[in-house]
């Protein structure tokens, strides 16, 4: 795979201040697919001097030239498309057609929102005798993970950009490749340099730098609770903006009078796409008793059948963590229904389709996050004891509800402590504001509510 071997800073690719690399696998087959520079705070440090440079001129520009070179960004992924499904194929292991539709699909809609979304939102308001403007927070210091790893990007450059805010992104360190592609993809579309920047590194040590930089304004960092908790405290300490996107172990209620065949089967197609690692993933499954052998012998069955569909996970760390989480739930007692702690190939990183019957609230597979192909399925009593499984977490981050009607789904959601959730199944909408609850995270991702994240406010009287 084509990897650069320079940091791209101030419009171009530059050479690393120091010459520590990283691999880059295929976690499919284990082999070595590229090397990029490991950063370092003096990277980090030039790449924040290049945005902040640029911040004044990005920020006075035009509203609709901003909107202008973010559909420019949207028409160069939508032209570099085979190219993307490929490269995030190779370092994250996802089947082609998922990459192709989702890793690829998603972030083109999310640019092309943002790319509408600048040029029609309300910079500046009248309210009474004052005008309110909507500046931008400035510089703003990225960290993103690997299981979306183009649509975490997009999710936070494409808003930032909209909003005149000048950006450096430390991409995760296991899928760097689709990160430089971007960068190549920014400069394609004719965004002026140092507004966006790359340092390709390592958490503790780019992350840290870039998270605790003085010339960074605003953090946003989608990843673990744990270097959540520590980002955000670090930038409480500064007294600087920050947005955090972490865990989740979403709940799908299944209601008695939904169509419980669909509602199983959607539900356990959610927990499997990507492997399992998506944050908002419905991990754990409600049933109403009267129903729950049922769906249990279906979820079995639609488990089964993925087999070999799903790809690995993203390295050989995650692949025993989600081992160990499905041995320590057999050890808690739930039953294993499909799938299992043993590697189900030789080679790869994979880890088999796994469904969880007799699984109680507080048994650690149904708290903690896994990030695997790894689905729980709870028995609910009543309405009541639902919610209380349903919000008996401390993420909050997305969620389903099924239901006959509707508006008994929405009543449902309505009582739920968490960010985002799909009636009946729900479709994927750009515009639609992410992010969670409770620990889950501080802030929204995507539409209107995304692009606030990344502005202050000033308000001058009359
Ligand atoms: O995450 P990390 P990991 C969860 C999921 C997964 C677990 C561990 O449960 O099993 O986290 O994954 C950067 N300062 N999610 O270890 O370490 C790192 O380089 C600054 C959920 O991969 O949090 C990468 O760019 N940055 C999640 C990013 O943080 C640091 C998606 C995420 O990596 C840093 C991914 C530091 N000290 C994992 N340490 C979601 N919400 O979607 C690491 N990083």
């Amino acid at each position: 795979m084509k990897a650069h071997d320079g940091m791209y800073i101030d419009g171009a690719w530059r050479p690393p201040a120091g010459r520590d690399t990283i691999e880059v696998v295929n976690p499919a087959d284990e082999q070595v697919i590229g090397e990029v520079p490991a950063g370092t705070a003096l990277d980090v440090d030039a790449a924040v001097t290049a945005a902040r440079r640029a911040l004044a001129g990005w920020a006075a520009t035009p509203p609709a030239e901003r909107a202008a070179r973010l559909a420019a960004l949207r028409d160069v992924l939508v032209a570099r498309k085979d190219e993307i499904a490929a490269t995030v194929t190779a370092e994250l292991g996802s089947p082609l057609k998922f990459s192709e539709a989702v890793h690829a699909g998603a972030p083109i809609a999310v640019a092309g929102s943002y790319a509408e979304l600048a040029g029609t939102y309300a910079f500046e308001e009248k309210v009474g005798n004052s005008v309110v403007y909507q500046e931008p927070i400035g510089v703003v210091g990225a960290i993103t993970p690997w299981n979306y790893p183009l649509h975490q990007i997009v999710a936070k450059v494409a808003p930032a950009l909209a909003a005149g805010c000048t950006l450096v992104l430390k991409p995760a360190e296991d899928t760097p490749l689709v990160a430089q592609l971007f960068a190549e993809a920014v400069d394609q579309a004719g965004v002026p340099a140092g507004v966006f920047n790359l340092v390709t590194g390592l958490g503790p040590v780019a992350g840290q730098a870039l998270a605790e930089h003085e010339g960074v304004d605003m953090v946003s960092f989608t990843g673990s609770t744990a270097v959540g908790r520590r980002i955000g405290a670090a930038a409480g300490a500064a007294v600087k903006r920050v947005a955090l996107e972490l865990g989740g172990k979403s709940a799908n209620v299944i209601l008695p009078g939904a169509d419980l065949a669909k509602a199983v089967n959607v539900g356990v197609a959610n927990v499997m796409s990507n492997s399992g690692q998506t944050c908002s993933a419905w991990t754990r499954m409600l049933v109403h008793r009267d129903q729950y052998d049922e769906a249990v012998e279906l979820a079995a069955a639609a488990a089964a059948k993925y087999g070999d569909r799903i790809g690995p996970v993203v390295n050989a760390r995650q692949q025993q963590r989600v081992r160990g989480y499905i041995e320590q739930g057999v050890a808690e007692g739930a039953r294993l229904v499909a799938g299992g702690p043993e590697a189900p190939r030789e080679r790869g990183y994979y880890v088999s389709p796994t469904v969880f019957a007799d699984v109680t609230p507080e048994m650690t597979v149904a708290q903690e996050e896994i990030f695997g192909p790894v689905l729980t399925v709870l028995r609910y009593e009543d309405e009541d004891d639902a919610l209380r499984i349903a919000n008996g977490t401390v993420y909050g981050l997305a969620g389903a509800v099924w239901a006959g009607r509707e508006a008994e789904a929405v009543a449902f959601a309505r009582r739920m402590e968490t960010g985002q959730v799909d009636i009946n199944g729900g479709r994927f909408n750009p515009l639609a504001p992410f992010g969670g609850y409770k620990q889950s995270g501080v802030g929204r991702e995507l539409g209107a509510h995304g692009l606030t994240e990344y502005l202050q406010t000033k308000s001058l009287q009359f």
